[in-house]
């Protein structure tokens, strides 16, 4: 077996995905089996191919640590699994199966996203700062990843979508009249940005049901790095009802490094995962007889930075001299 790194989250990552390929230990047999003539039917066995959804075990994160204990069982397939190291220690669009949506965002630097799967934000936001379409607000970076980036311009550059203007530019995607879902798994791998007013969401939005709230959200990711805690959450119904709930804070801070920041959406559950590890589930009897839209609607997805500000809930941190601060997203891999 070949792993990039041996830790947990890797193994997990890897998991997803992969292709089922002839196991050492099979092929150990196989070597065996040859020396006594039956070679057609081992060859058969060693090359035999078999795509994998996701297991349960990398979903509800009890895969072992120690990549040597991934056995038969543990695999959904019903072998053993060879895991084939890429040119990256992530995992790349076209290593992984099951896909309905991916970006690795390796188009070069200070390019825009892939316009096939992304429709950029530009005008008012939903609070605090001014979406804008222009390369130092969101672009690729040239080394894999989409960089949206807050910059205070001084001057001001529009008004929210609650009138507050506001000097502060970012940039933000969504997947409207592109793509889509119901349904799936969901991982992006991000690193934060880590201004105290920052506002980054990955969530979802209406799709091409009713208006929101009605048509309903999910909040994958959603942090005020005022108390460094992520939340989970979705909104839904007319009138407007909310479940929202936390990831504890860490030490060092989520925004510090990459985590994969995702959510198992099935039929009434929605699961929110941090580094492929479930740590909080929404489900649709927590409604107590609202309206749960997540099995009748599908959503699209929205990926942006925003900025507190005067008014805004991060509005006693508002400091624009911590700006320009950016936030990287590696890649968006959907499954179903
Ligand atoms: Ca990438």
């Amino acid at each position: 077996m070949v792993f990039p790194r041996k830790d947990y989250q890797t193994l997990r990552e890897k998991i997803k995905g992969i292709r089922m390929q002839g196991t050492t230990r099979q092929i150990t047999l196989a070597a065996c089996v040859i020396a006594f003539g039956f070679v057609g039917y081992y060859l058969l066995s060693i090359t035999r191919a078999a795509p994998v959804t996701f297991s349960s075990e990398a979903e509800t994160g009890t895969l072992s640590a120690n990549a040597t204990q991934v056995s038969d069982s543990q695999a959904s397939g019903g072998s053993a699994v060879k895991f084939t190291a890429g040119t990256s220690s992530e995992p790349k669009c076209a290593d992984l199966t099951n896909l309905v949506f991916c970006d690795d965002f390796d188009g070069a630097a200070n390019t825009a996203p892939d316009s096939s799967k992304w429709h950029i934000l530009s005008g008012s936001s939903w609070g605090g700062q001014c979406f804008k379409n222009l390369p130092e607000n969101i672009s690729q970076d040239g080394q894999g990843n989409l960089k949206m980036t807050l910059i205070n311009k001084s001057t001001t550059q529009c008004t929210d979508s609650d009138g507050y203007p506001s000097s502060v530019t970012s940039g933000g995607m969504d997947t409207q009249n592109k793509q889509y879902f119901k349904y799936g798994k969901f991982e992006i791998r991000a690193k934060l940005a880590c201004a105290q007013s920052v506002w980054g969401a990955i969530w979802t939005s209406v799709g091409t049901g009713p208006a929101w709230p009605e048509g309903g959200e999910i909040d994958i990711w959603e942090t005020f790095n005022n108390d460094g805690r992520i939340k989970n959450s979705i909104h839904a119904g007319n009138p407007h009802w909310q479940i929202g709930k936390y990831i504890p804070a860490a030490n060092p801070a989520y925004c510090n490094d990459y985590h994969v920041y995702g959510i198992i959406w099935r039929n009434g559950s929605i699961k929110c995962t941090l580094d492929g590890v479930v740590r909080n589930e929404i489900t649709s009897a927590e409604a107590n007889g609202r309206p749960w839209p997540f099995d009748t609607y599908d959503q699209r997805l929205i990926i942006d930075l925003q900025y507190g500000g005067p008014g805004r809930p991060n509005a006693g941190a508002y400091d624009v001299t911590e700006l320009p601060d950016s936030m990287l997203i590696d890649y968006v891999h959907i499954f179903q």
